[in-house]
């Protein structure tokens, strides 16, 4: 069994609309473990860092922005294969075709809002979940 940690973020549309309770509901019905919860507003250097892999997109400038509008609630969680299951419980990206039963599904839309504000944040990989981590709790860098 190799556990796994992940980097996970209430966007600032979760927090707004009073979701991070519900986000943090689900990720321990699954039986993922809390390890760090904070709720914070993110300056946009820190933004830019967790999001540099896009810095060259057209959606990198309004992303940040959105991102720094309001606090997020960042969260790690611990489990075996959590990264690609809090992905897979987070829902494509657009939360117009995110399936039912996950959260952008669930809980996203878009005719009021952007992509971006699609409630969550999920590392895609072990590599970009240690990185992220660094980046929002360096206490638990190991
Ligand atoms: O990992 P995930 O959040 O599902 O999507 P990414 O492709 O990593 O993009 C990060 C973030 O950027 C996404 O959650 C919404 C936003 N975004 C956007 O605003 N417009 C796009 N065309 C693609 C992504
Ligand atoms: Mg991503």
């Amino acid at each position: 069994v190799t556990t796994e940690r992940t980097l996970i973020l209430v966007k600032p549309d979760g927090v707004a609309r009073g979701l991070a309770g519900e986000v943090l509901r689900r990720i321990e019905a699954k039986g993922y473990v809390l390890e760090a919860v904070e709720l914070r507003r993110a300056p946009r250097d820190l933004l830019e860092l967790h999001y540099a892999e896009h810095a060259n997109r057209p959606f990198f400038a309004p992303l940040v922005d959105f991102m720094s509008s309001g606090p997020v609630l960042a969260v790690v969680a611990s489990g075996e294969r959590v990264i690609e299951g809090f992905r897979s419980l987070a829902g494509t990206t657009d939360p117009t075709t995110a399936a039912p039963g996950t959260i952008r599904g669930d809980l996203g839309r878009t005719w009021d809002a952007p992509v971006q504000q699609n409630i969550v944040h999920g590392s895609d990989s072990v590599e970009s979940a240690e990185r992220e981590i660094s980046i929002w709790f360096p206490f638990l860098v190991r």
